[in-house]
């Protein structure tokens, strides 16, 4: 088996040696290599882009801004860090956040210590050395004797495969992919395709610049709107007072968020009670509208309480019932990600705006001037991919990576991803994934639960180096025992009731697996259990 794969860098000379390797540099990869750094490791991060932010870096489309809070969504390692930095708006937008990015970048000089333009093309494990052998596309060869994937949870592009795509003779654009220049719309007719956040944020704004704008629905999805403001200096001036207890706070919340969990049962109360809990937090304008009641995400009569107050919502806001009835979203609520919005659903009043649901007559063709769907055809000099990501995994899977005895990430993957935490994967020894599949990652508030993926794992290199270990892996047992926990999990929630990217749905042939765990106390105790153990359902080999 070992002899068939050959090494990453086979046939590369001036073999560069790292202690470790960090591959990205969003949140994640840049607190990593600031963390193992500081370890006194030599590291080298690698990164696609041209500068620093991941999914901040790339995701420029107009009205693209972050569903968490901004005092909420920013890091906590660096007390300093925590209260030089001044946020203008309630919700931050890219812009605001890539200039936070590039100032920790700055700040704690990491930019010597990473490669940007470069991606990672192969990383396999050589048995007899432990040493991780990477392949990077500028033709380099790297080792390392830890590899950390930084990679992100939305990070690689879902471009549906719709034929024709090449004839089309106007321009296109993925919202994941935005031209760093920006877009001018003014005077164009622009078809954009998908309903998720990116759309939700981005419609309002292209509406704004566009002769026409046709938009293509194939599951409406349900919004809040977001209520942004600029930040009012005395709430500032007071979360930063008491930052500690605030994040404390936030760390004891299911998802890790501020949302004002109310446990009560929403069939527990009258009706009146209910639907002036449903305005409070509609006026609110934050995720925290399905913390409203302790069940709408377990039952699916209170789920139906608050799906239908949201159709209540669309159907006053839209004036046209015909296209308000479209709108309205019959699947559970939450099981997709809820959105947040500016003015999402006020757009389809205008009257340059038209809705095609593409569910009642899907979309066959792209054709040299537009699209065609099974009953007809629609022209316009833009089209616009809103259509999201392969979730969780697709980054990973893009790398051509091979574990022990030469064993493949993405064939260990076939059936769903394989993780004991979400932090390492059986087979794959010193590979350790930030956010990965089987941790709360996209079902809470990234920025915290990147930091603490990242303090576990320099905790963990720093007990096998100091072990004089070779090796940590996951071993086979706790991994299934694991992925059959996060699974138990899911399924006593409503989540994988839908065709979501949380499970992997909306990607043609992969496994329907629920791929986060749900609930960060839990998890970052079974974390914590774990390494006071030293770290148990790991194999350290000397
Ligand atoms: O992607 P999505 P997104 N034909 O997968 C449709 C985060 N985020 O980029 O639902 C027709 O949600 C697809 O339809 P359907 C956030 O976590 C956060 O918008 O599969 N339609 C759907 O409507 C979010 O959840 C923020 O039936 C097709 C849309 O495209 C995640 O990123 C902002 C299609 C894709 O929606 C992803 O959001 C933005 C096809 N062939 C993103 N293929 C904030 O912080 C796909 N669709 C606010």
């Amino acid at each position: 088996m070992v002899s068939e794969v050959e090494p990453a860098n086979a046939g590369v000379n001036n073999v560069r040696e790292y202690d470790a390797v960090v591959i990205g540099a969003g949140f994640a990869g840049l607190y990593m290599l600031h963390r193992l750094r500081n370890l006194g490791l030599k590291v080298r991060a690698f990164e696609a882009g041209s500068g620093p932010g991941g999914t901040w870096y790339w995701n420029r489309y107009p009205g693209a801004r972050c569903d968490v809070v901004s005092m909420e969504y920013s890091y906590q390692f660096s007390s300093e860090l925590q209260q030089e930095w001044e946020w203008s708006e309630r919700y931050a937008t890219q812009p605001e956040i890539l200039r936070y990015v590039n100032h920790v970048a700055d700040r704690f000089d990491l930019r010597r210590d990473i490669q940007f333009n470069t991606k990672l093309l192969a990383a396999h494990y050589d048995e007899a050395s432990s040493r991780w052998d990477l392949q990077l596309n500028s033709g380099e060869a790297v080792s390392a004797r830890f590899c950390v994937m930084a990679t992100g949870c939305l990070s690689s592009a879902n471009l549906p495969r719709i034929p024709g795509l090449e004839s089309f003779t106007g321009v296109t654009y993925h919202t994941g992919h935005w031209p760093h220049e920006g877009v001018d719309f003014t005077d164009k007719t622009v078809g954009l395709i998908g309903t998720g956040s990116s759309a939700i944020q981005s419609i309002p704004l292209i509406a704004q610049q566009a002769r026409h704008l046709t938009i293509f629905q194939r599951t409406a999805s349900y919004s809040i709107p977001a209520r942004n403001a600029p930040l009012e200096p005395t709430f500032v001036r007071e979360i930063k007072q008491h930052y500690d207890e605030y994040r404390a706070n936030n760390w004891r919340q299911p998802f890790g968020v501020d949302f004002r969990q109310n446990e009560t049962p929403a069939l527990k109360v009258s009706d009146e009670v209910r639907t002036a809990e449903y305005e409070a937090r509609w006026q609110e304008g934050k995720l925290g509208f399905l913390a409203a009641f302790g069940d709408i995400l377990i039952d699916k009569s209170a789920n139906e309480t608050a799906a239908e107050f949201i159709r209540e919502k669309i159907r006053a806001i839209v004036q046209d019932p015909g296209v308000a009835a479209k709108l309205l979203p019959r699947q559970i609520v939450g099981c997709k990600r809820l959105c947040l919005d500016t003015g999402y659903y006020e757009t389809f009043n205008r009257a340059n705006v038209s809705l095609v649901e593409v569910s009642a007559s899907p979309i066959t063709a792209v054709t040299p001037l537009g699209l065609r769907s099974e009953e007809q055809d629609y022209e316009f000099e833009c089209l616009v991919f809103a259509t999201g990501f392969d979730a969780m995994t697709g980054a990973l899977d893009k790398i051509d990576i091979r574990g022990s005895a030469g064993q493949r990430l993405k064939d260990k993957w076939a059936a769903g991803p394989r993780t004991y935490l979400g932090l390492a994967s059986a087979g794959f020894p010193n590979l350790f994934t930030i956010s990965g599949p089987g941790s709360p990652s996209v079902l809470s508030n990234m920025l915290p639960t990147i930091e603490q993926h990242v303090n576990w794992i320099t905790d963990c290199i720093a007990y096998v180096l100091a072990q004089g270990a070779r090796e940590i892996d996951a071993t086979v047992p706790a991994e299934d025992e694991w992925v059959e926990h996060v699974n138990q999990v899911a399924h006593t929630t409503l989540y994988p009731n839908c065709s979501s990217w949380y499970l992997g749905a909306n990607i043609p042939g992969k496994a329907r697996i629920f791929m986060p765990y749900i609930g960060v106390p839990p998890y970052v105790e079974k974390c914590s259990q774990v390494a006071a153990k030293g770290y148990a359902g790991f194999a350290i080999s000397r």
